[in-house]
């Protein structure tokens, strides 16, 4: 899947049926850069969690941090920072999260579906990270139909200090899609992790960076469907293409390893 005459067999997607320990410390290692389960959630689940969401009214991610606009039910921390500092309004926003997600009447509630289904993978457990005692958003429904910018995400960078109450020692971005478009929606992955250099390149006040910032380095593109799980090193830099159809709706969540060997998620 690499372009360019170059390969890296560290820099791989592992398609597997399933979760795995072995594949999580793979990536956690770097000896592979995603894993991708399809059918990860039964289709019944994701049609019945799609057509709540597609009768929901969505709100937008911040509009000068995040353009194009990127729409998203449930909270993401990335807009509750300021200056590296988590700012409190954070709370308020994950109670009013919980109360719109519980609102969807949904049988059962996807995100801890998605925690359960990692959990039988990973025997140090698997639960919703916490900060100061609190417990983290659970997690968003993304829908980027413009697409994302090329960018990476890394809390140990984004925040100063530990954003959870456990120091983390890797962390990965999992996406489950509900709704992807036959043309467009991949998302492409460069072999490039930030450094200094790269600050020149970032659109000001922007998440994103500019796609010069990854210009020749060896990349994969995935082409998601849906009730498939995507599990990935979001350091590296990566992008999705804007969608060409349909609606591009995820479920998406950050999970970080922490140093006694828990896996810890939040939104
Ligand atoms: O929607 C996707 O495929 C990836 C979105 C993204 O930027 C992330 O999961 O960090
Ligand atoms: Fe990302």
């Amino acid at each position: 899947m690499s372009s360019g005459p170059l390969q890296d067999r560290f820099f791989s997607v592992v398609d597997s049926s399933e979760f795995t320990s072995e594949l999580i410390e793979d990536l956690a290692a770097g000896r592979c850069a995603a894993v991708r389960v399809a059918d990860f959630m039964p289709r019944e689940m994701c049609e019945r969690t799609l057509r709540a969401l597609e009768a929901a009214s969505f709100d937008t991610y911040g509009k000068q941090r995040v353009e194009p606009t990127v729409m998203r039910f449930g909270v993401g921390v990335s807009d509750y920072r300021s200056d590296g500092v988590m700012v409190d309004s954070y709370w308020a926003a994950v109670d009013e999260a919980r109360t719109a997600w519980l609102g969807l009447d949904l049988p059962a509630d996807p995100f801890q579906q998605c925690r359960a289904a990692l959990s039988a993978a990973w025997p140090g457990g698997v639960r919703v990270g916490s900060r100061g005692g609190r417990e983290m958003g659970a997690g968003v429904a993304r829908e980027a139909n413009q697409g994302f910018r090329v960018h990476f995400d890394d809390a140990a960078g984004e925040f100063s200090g530990n954003l959870l109450d456990s120091p983390l020692v890797a962390q990965f971005a999992f996406n489950l899609y509900l709704s992807v478009p036959e043309v467009g929606g991949e998302t492409v992955v460069w072999r490039h992790r930030w450094q200094p250099a790269d600050e020149a390149l970032r659109i000001p006040d922007s998440y994103g960076f500019s796609e010069e910032v990854v210009a020749g380095d060896i990349s994969f593109e995935l082409k998601p469907s849906v009730g498939e799980a995507l599990l990935f090193d979001p350091r590296n830099y990566h992008a999705v293409r804007p969608s060409r159809s349909t609606r591009r709706i995820a479920l998406g969540f950050a999970v970080g390893l922490t140093d006694t060997g828990e896996l810890l998620t939040w939104g």
